[in-house]
């Protein structure tokens, strides 16, 4: 028989010994577990006389809840403390500020902008836009745009070429967007009014050229628009664009493949002060080539001549965001530096819209 006196002892000074809950649950098993060691004591009342177990039990017993309380109260002790070491840890100071959203960081790219801005204005007339691949076949790139093979104007381009396949024939990245509005005449009857933004590559690079660049071709077609029609269009869409009550356009006779007759526009500016105004002064700036889509051009692409005419024009967007938003530097355009972003960059947020001003 044990002396229940030290048994008491010992396992009281485990129970205030143990560091964690896990500790102690190993004390409690030890003790009151099914061979712990108060639970074999407790064993050995049934073979006891009725004097011995008259004070045997109870002194066991009373050992035995004795120490359910001490576990009880060392296992509340432990709670406490992990909760407030826990507290101490996991403090959140929540005065810190914030850090930025994508939606106030983030930058939208001059670019984008204007081909977001452009965009609005053209739809507002009743344009869709349509995009096309960056790869193009040498077909839809110049033949299919009334550029006959071996014809000067091929060799104008300054086109990036692939290597050749095995039938000869050589994949390029378009010069122009002019292969989507075949694309588009293939795909739709007439009425047809689409826009094509998007990026176009010559092989040139200078002050004034980067071999990539941005371009946004228009397309009417339909019985009866003429160059009065496009003369609107274009008035209409450089007014919103350059945010002006009025514009003056000069038309320059050009020559393109793929329209006839076919123009150069220039617009009326002041370039006295530091920054360019247009509708006004003694300046003009050549802004967009267009014309009448060439007979040939409809043909190639399914449209009988003879009863559908329309117009066509093409603008570079980078030079006409430059104009806008007075940049300097073309070439800045494609750096990638996030400071320039920074600095130049639109919010998300401010997405353009007629009523609003095209530009926020
Ligand atoms: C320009 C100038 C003039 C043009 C023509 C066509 C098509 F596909 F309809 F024939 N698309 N774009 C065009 C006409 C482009 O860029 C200076």
């Amino acid at each position: 028989m044990t002396d229940i006196a030290a048994l008491e002892t010992e396992i009281l000074a485990q129970i205030a010994g143990v560091a964690d809950e896990a500790a102690l649950e190993a004390v409690r098993v030890a003790a009151l577990g099914k061979k712990g060691s108060v639970s074999e004591q407790l064993k050995l009342l049934g073979g006891m006389s009725p004097e011995e177990r008259k004070s045997f039990g109870p002194a066991i017993n009373g050992l035995k809840d004795k120490i359910g309380e001490a576990l009880g109260a060392r296992r509340e002790a432990l709670k406490e403390a992990a909760l407030i070491e826990r507290l101490k840890r996991e403090t959140v100071d929540v005065t810190l500020p914030l850090r930025a959203s994508p939606t106030n960081e983030g930058r939208i790219h001059p670019i984008a902008q204007v081909v977001d801005e452009l965009t609005a204005i053209y739809a507002d007339m009743g344009f869709a836009v349509a995009e096309g691949p960056d790869i193009e076949t040498d077909y839809y790139n110049f033949t299919a745009l009334n550029f006959p093979v071996g014809h000067p104007a091929r060799e104008m381009h300054d086109t990036f070429f692939f290597s050749p396949k095995q039938d000869g024939s050589r994949l390029l990245l378009r010069t122009h967007t002019s292969p989507v509005q075949v694309r588009t005449m293939e795909a739709l009857k007439p009425p047809i009014r689409v826009i094509c933004p998007g990026r176009t590559y010559r092989c040139v690079s200078d002050q004034t050229h980067t071999p990539m660049f941005h371009q946004v071709e228009g397309l009417v077609i339909d019985k009866t628009s003429t160059i009065g029609t496009l003369k609107w269009v274009l008035e209409e869409f450089l007014k919103a664009f350059f945010e002006v009550p009025q514009v003056e356009m000069r038309f320059r006779p050009s020559f393109f493949p793929f329209t006839e007759p076919s123009y150069e526009v220039d617009i009326r500016c002041d370039r006295s002060g530091s920054e360019i105004k247009f509708g006004e002064g003694n300046d003009w700036l050549e802004i967009l080539g267009c014309g009448m889509v060439h007979p040939n051009v409809l043909k190639f692409s399914g449209i009988d001549p003879n009863e559908y005419q329309g117009f066509a024009w093409g603008m570079g967007i980078d030079r006409i965001a430059m104009l806008k938003y007075g940049m300097n530097d073309l070439r800045a355009f494609f750096d990638a530096d996030a400071r320039w972003i920074r600095h130049y960059g639109f919010r998300p947020l401010d997405v353009p819209t007629l009523f609003g001003g095209v530009s926020g």
